[in-house]
């Protein structure tokens, strides 16, 4: 376990194995001065937890820990009122694949004319030395629209409508996605608050 040296505040672990929220995360950090490195390979990690916030705790947590090195996970799904809020915290578990949880959404939906959704993403950023620093959560309010849309994105992207914009997420260009999604809103209460720690530490209150 590192103990919070130097090259530890220096690399931001992505505590995810989510391919499509590696690729957003490189994008929203393009510009800071960190090394941005992916979790471990082959980690599992039981999502015990019954909030987006507690399972993204466990996941930054667990990788701090593992890792010895500042990490950041990401606990998001998409929440559909006429479902009662599923799949929500299930999402990435509602089938195996992502045409097969699309599927599902959609098939479960046919008796629904309310297709109101909403994505949620929760943040958790842990210390090296494994201590919680920031937590926030950003939302995208849409519609499940009749057929999937789009190439672009992963997971629910092509079923998943911005009503301003009346375009899936799949039909976005990664600038749209992040300025309107849920993980750049998120990401940007994260910003300010992770750049007052970086200053923080490069002034030395971590060393
Ligand atoms: P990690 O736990 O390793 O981060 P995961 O895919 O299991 O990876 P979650 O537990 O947070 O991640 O589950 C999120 C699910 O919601 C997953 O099925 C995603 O495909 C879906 N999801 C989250 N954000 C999304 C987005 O921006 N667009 C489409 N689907 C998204």
């Amino acid at each position: 376990m590192n103990e919070g040296n130097q090259s530890s505040w220096q690399t931001l672990v992505i505590a995810t194995s989510n391919l499509g929220k590696i690729a957003e995360f490189n994008t929203f950090f393009s510009s800071l001065s960190l090394r941005i490195v992916k979790q471990p390979q082959g980690l599992e990690i039981n999502e015990t937890g019954k909030t987006f916030a507690q399972n993204a705790r466990l996941k930054a947590l667990a990788v701090a820990k593992l890792t010895g090195q500042l990490s950041l996970a990401d606990d998001s799904g998409l929440s559909i009122h006429a479902l009662g809020g599923a799949p929500g915290i299930y999402s990435a578990r509602y089938a195996n694949t992502d045409q097969e949880r699309i599927n599902r959404v959609l098939q479960e939906l046919v008796p629904f004319r309310n297709r109101e959704a909403a994505f949620c993403s929760a943040l958790c950023l842990v210390s090296p030395q494994g201590d919680v620093l920031v937590e926030v959560e950003g939302i995208c309010e849409g519609v499940i629209v009749d057929e999937p849309r789009g190439n672009n994105g992963f997971g629910y992207d092509p079923i998943f409508e911005v009503k301003s914009i009346g375009l899936t997420f799949a039909e976005m260009d990664k600038e749209q996605k992040s300025s309107l999604g849920h993980r750049g809103k998120a990401v940007k209460k994260l910003l300010p608050k992770m750049s007052e720690l970086l200053q923080a530490y490069s002034m030395g209150k971590y060393n």
